[in-house]
């Protein structure tokens, strides 16, 4: 495994020192956003988890190896690749590291590659869950497998509703993956606090949080948590408008006949356009706070042993 393992120095000498650190994606860089606010995001998030006392760590796969803490000009080349870069979920991994290809890694090669690091907390903005009209595509994404399967927690800001979210709690359930509300009794929907729909348990602290992912590691459980984290009030989007430009965006993927790991990034791109940049704002925004929450949860969990 460490012959496709390079960790940086710094990560490396933290995690010997049992220093908390926080594993970060880097779709979200290469597919999930315009450059150059997706460097300007990245280094942002990075800072925000180092504010909040951990180490941060992007994940990212180049050159056959995958990078634990991409940083500087490895970084800045990433942003600027984007689409060009594979994205890699798990079933791409091993051909892209034999590929020698760059890509950034989803949620669940994300997970994965943490995991391999002994990294077991990791923030993002959204997970990958299962598509509306999955009875007929079944484009259900590997993110809910990944969760079933990985020890790491995962802090979002729950799923946008470009999926089904109902679906998508149905099968984290199970897949077994408790459902956490962070300060909340309902499960957000991304640009919005609420999705209609509630979480299975809500912790209020990073402290229960940690505790919690303790308890799962102490009973051998092989899976993750789900740390659904609600945009803050400030930076929330109307729920009707962004689901009505949703609703559009869906439209112009089906006309267009976009489908499967094309899908999320047309979609958020679509997005995109549809509200003037709006759901950018409101993404980093999103993404930010839950690296704060995810920094936070990391420095518990270190002294809960
Ligand atoms: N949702 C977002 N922004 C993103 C993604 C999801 O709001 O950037 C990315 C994440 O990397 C996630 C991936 O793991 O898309 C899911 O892709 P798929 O549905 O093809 O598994
Ligand atoms: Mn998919």
């Amino acid at each position: 495994m460490s012959d496709y393992l390079e960790i940086s120095p710094e990560i490396k000498y933290a995690l010997a020192d049992g220093q908390p650190v926080v594993a970060l994606e880097s779709t979200i860089i290469t597919h999930g956003m315009p450059y150059p606010q997706n460097l300007e995001t990245a280094l942002a998030v990075e800072q925000v988890v180092r504010d909040n006392g951990a180490v941060p760590a992007t994940i990212a796969v180049m050159g056959g190896k995958c990078h634990v803490g991409v940083a500087g000009e490895t970084l800045e080349d990433l942003a600027r690749t984007g689409l060009e870069a594979a994205k890699a979920s798990r079933r791409d991994l091993a051909a892209i590291l034999v590929k020698g290809l760059t890509a950034g890694t989803t949620v669940a090669t994300t997970m994965q590659i943490a995991a391999m690091a002994g990294i077991r907390v990791f923030a993002t903005g959204g997970i990958g869950g299962v598509h509306r009209g999955a009875e007929s595509t079944f484009d259900i994404s590997a993110d809910l497998t990944e969760l079933s399967q990985t020890p790491v927690a995962v802090v979002c800001a729950g799923a946008k509703s470009i999926l089904d979210i109902p679906k998508t709690l149905e099968v984290l359930e199970s897949n077994g993956v408790p459902v956490i509300g962070y300060g909340t009794d309902a499960f957000p929907a991304f640009f919005a606090r609420e999705s209609g729909y509630g979480v299975d348990y809500r912790l209020d602290t990073p402290q229960e949080v940690a505790a919690l992912i303790a308890t799962q590691a102490a009973l051998n459980m092989a899976g993750g948590v789900l740390v659904a984290n609600p945009i803050p009030e400030a930076d929330a989007l109307d729920a009707d408008e962004i689901n009505g430009r949703i609703a559009a965006a869906i439209a112009d993927a089906e006309r267009q006949g976009v489908t499967r790991k094309d899908l999320t990034p047309y979609l958020l791109n679509r997005i995109f356009e549809l509200t003037d940049g709006k759901s950018l704002v409101a993404n980093i925004a999103l993404v930010k706070n839950n690296a704060a929450v995810a920094a936070r949860i990391a420095a518990a969990l270190v002294k809960t042993h």
